[in-house]
């Protein structure tokens, strides 16, 4: 494969939003050699902060989070930008009145797994400002998903990877430390449609919704049970990794309604994590939803709000969306009442 730069890809791309990109991009480069050198330059650990999530805030979510906003600002054609990490949308200064575009960010996901150097990542979402020419207010960014005009994420792992999609297929792009350039290393990246391998936090399975219990119940029973084949497990507690991992063979990462926080509806965000990884997911042949409605289609009520999340292999997620439509229709949903989600050995 000839690797193009982003760039060059850029190049084919509305100019504005070429811009736009490009200025994300410096800065999730900046972020990447951050996340390398972590402890060596003090970046790891927490920053004495929290955010609106009451959630500790570490150092490098800070410096992600700060990247990301000086780039924005500098970028003529940004309006406004909204970052996981505060209350509020920022109204750039100087082109808040005509800048095309919102940009919305996560900018450190998985932040929890710094120390333990798992991969941590970016994820951002682009949308056309509304109501150009006036400066934008949280309505401005309160759009489905279905109108994003380009997502993509940036996983810091063993590469640092670029994911992204202007609406036209998904590209990979891979940051090239020798010279500071993303260059292309997949095109049109396709989820394959079947997969047996769920990713799940099973401390969780006493407050799952009933069909996730029955969809983690029959792939549990492998080939003896309903599925008839056996399947595997992973659970990195980093969404751009668990996604990542879909991208590159296939499967299906849920993150339900569940009645731990009964007034949260789930655990993720829709504008800062499911809406741009659902864009990017459909753009790659797969299904994104919150079981019983697509997560596109979501028409947010607040910048912050949580949604349930199910995603990756098209015919995995739709059998989920089966369930969720007739809750108590399968028999292995009754294995609950008596015995556990993970089955004792025999005696
Ligand atoms: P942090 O950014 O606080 O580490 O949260 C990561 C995350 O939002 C998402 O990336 C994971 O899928 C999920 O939380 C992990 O949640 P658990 O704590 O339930 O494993």
């Amino acid at each position: 494969m000839n690797h193009i730069t982003l760039e060059q890809w850029l190049a084919g791309q509305n100019p504005a939003l070429a811009a736009t990109l490009g200025a994300i991009m410096q800065s999730c480069a900046r972020i990447s050699d951050a996340v390398a050198l972590g402890a060596l330059v003090d970046l790891h650990g927490s920053a004495d902060a929290s955010n609106t999530h009451g959630e500790v805030q570490k150092k490098l979510d800070l410096f992600a989070d700060d990247c990301l906003a000086r780039a924005l600002a500098a970028c003529d054609h940004v309006a406004a930008w909204a970052s996981e990490e505060h209350d509020d949308p920022t109204i750039s200064e100087d082109h808040g009145n005509q800048g095309e575009y919102l940009v919305l960010f996560d900018p450190l996901d998985g932040s929890s797994n710094i120390e333990a150097n798992i991969s941590v990542g970016t994820i951002f979402s682009v949308l056309a400002h509304p109501y150009r020419g006036t400066t934008p207010g949280d309505a401005g960014f309160l759009q489905p998903g279905r109108k994003q005009v380009a997502a993509g994420y940036v996983v810091y792992g063993p590469s640092t990877v670029l994911m992204l999609s202007c609406g036209q297929g998904v590209s990979a792009f891979t940051l090239d430390h020798r010279d500071g350039q993303w260059r292309q290393t997949r095109e049109n990246v396709q989820i394959s449609p079947q997969t047996r391998e769920f990713a799940i936090n099973s401390s969780n399975q006493r407050f799952w919704e009933k069909p996730v219990q029955r969809y983690v119940a029959e792939c549990l029973a492998g080939e003896a049970g309903p599925r008839a084949r056996d399947f595997n497990m992973r659970w990195v507690a980093s969404m751009v990794a668990e996604v990542h991992r879909i991208f590159s063979r296939g499967g299906v990462f849920l993150y339900p309604r569940d009645t731990k926080e009964p007034r949260k509806a789930g655990r993720l965000r829709l504008m800062y994590e499911a809406a741009p990884m659902a864009f990017l997911i459909e753009q790659a042949g797969g299904a994104a939803v919150t079981g019983t409605q697509s997560l596109l289609d979501m028409i947010p009520d607040t910048l912050h709000q949580k949604v349930p999340v199910i995603l990756g292999s098209r015919e995995e997620v739709e059998l989920i969306v089966r369930y969720h439509a007739d809750p108590n229709e399968n028999v292995s949903s009754q294995l609950f009442k008596t015995r556990s989600l993970f089955v004792q050995p025999h005696a």
